[in-house]
């Protein structure tokens, strides 16, 4: 008899910044999720699937989870607590190169009474791990109990961005994940819409050329996303920022920032969607659109009921 092939939900939690996205991206082995090196830069779930000999596993990337009440901070943290329920199991994130603070014990009182097996993935490390123990000490507080006597419980210290030790994660998730059907086709890794997609990796190339307070007040919304004759795809794509003095930030002078974002984001697009782009981007201003609940559902911030 075949032995029979293992499939399962696996989600990733953690503060924001922790390198979740940079590990699902190096787990899957293509980029699926954008990175960059501001907190708060996945705004929703984000699935991945990794395919080999031993079954499928569908990782679901989520945002940091993390302290903020506006209507897009509630949507982030809804969408991490979404993420626990009907999941085989949780490789939770943490950075040790940064001290553990409030944000951190908040996640783990998140992850408390969690049934599934949880693999604490100590990232990071070669940064050092300075921070290391603080991690596991904490751990070890929220459940009573010492590590080496939890069951269903794994640390292992990695580099995400190397791919430092991330092949032991998959061995020790093959090891908990169940037997089952695969969900999606052996070659496929992400089930995002285009549309997504596109907003997604404009507003990485702004994080990454921005910085600082500015990305907070950044939305890319899709307007119009459509094959056109020769094989190209016309992007029409709006950039909202909260302020008209942030709209100059991101126009940039002379409109240098807006033509390296729209470059960047371009070339990438290109290599995605095989085909060439002919990419169009617009910068408005709209107050608090954080809390706005027509902008967010623009954004593909909704919960599907
Ligand atoms: N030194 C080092 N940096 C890393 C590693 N993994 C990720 N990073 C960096 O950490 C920053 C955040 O990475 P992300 O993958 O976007 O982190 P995230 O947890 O998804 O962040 P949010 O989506 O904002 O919650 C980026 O600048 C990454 O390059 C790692 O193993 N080592
Ligand atoms: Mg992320």
């Amino acid at each position: 008899m075949p032995k029979e092939l293992k499939c399962g939900f696996v989600s990733i939690i953690g503060r924001p910044n922790t390198g979740k996205s940079t590990l699902l991206n190096q787990l899957v082995g293509e980029k699926v999720a954008i990175v960059s090196p501001v907190p708060q830069t996945t705004r929703m779930n984000v699935r991945g699937i990794f395919t080999d000999a031993r079954g499928q596993i569908v990782f679901v990337d989520t945002p940091g989870w993390h302290i903020g009440r506006d209507g897009l901070d509630r949507f982030m943290n809804r969408s991490c607590q979404n993420s626990l329920e009907g999941v085989d199991s949780i490789i939770y994130v943490v950075d040790t190169s940064r001290a553990v603070g409030e944000e951190e014990r908040q996640v783990v009182r998140h992850l408390k009474d969690v049934k599934v097996p949880v693999i604490m993935a100590l990232n990071k490390i070669d940064l050092k791990g300075k921070y290391l123990h603080d991690y596991i000490a904490l751990w070890e507080e929220s459940r009573g109990q010492a590590v080496g006597q939890m069951r269903d419980f794994v640390m292992i210290p990695v580099a995400g961005r190397d791919g430092i030790q991330t092949d032991k994660i998959l061995e020790a998730l093959f090891g908990f994940l169940p037997e089952g059907p695969f969900l999606y086709e052996a070659d496929v890794v992400s089930d995002m819409p285009a549309k997504l997609l596109a907003s997604d990796i404009i507003r990485e190339k702004l994080f990454c050329l921005t910085r600082e307070e500015l990305p907070h007040s950044i939305a890319v919304v899709i307007e119009e996303m459509r094959p056109v004759k020769g094989k190209t795809t016309r992007i029409r794509a709006v950039i909202y920022v909260e302020r008209d003095s942030q709209k100059e930030i991101v126009i940039g002078e002379k409109g240098q920032m807006l033509k390296k974002t729209g470059t960047l984001a371009r070339a990438e697009l290109e290599t995605l969607l095989d085909t060439k782009v002919f990419l169009e981007l617009y910068v408005k201003a709209r107050k608090n659109w954080r809390d706005d609940q027509n902008m967010l559902a623009d954004m593909g911030c909704v919960f599907e009921i």
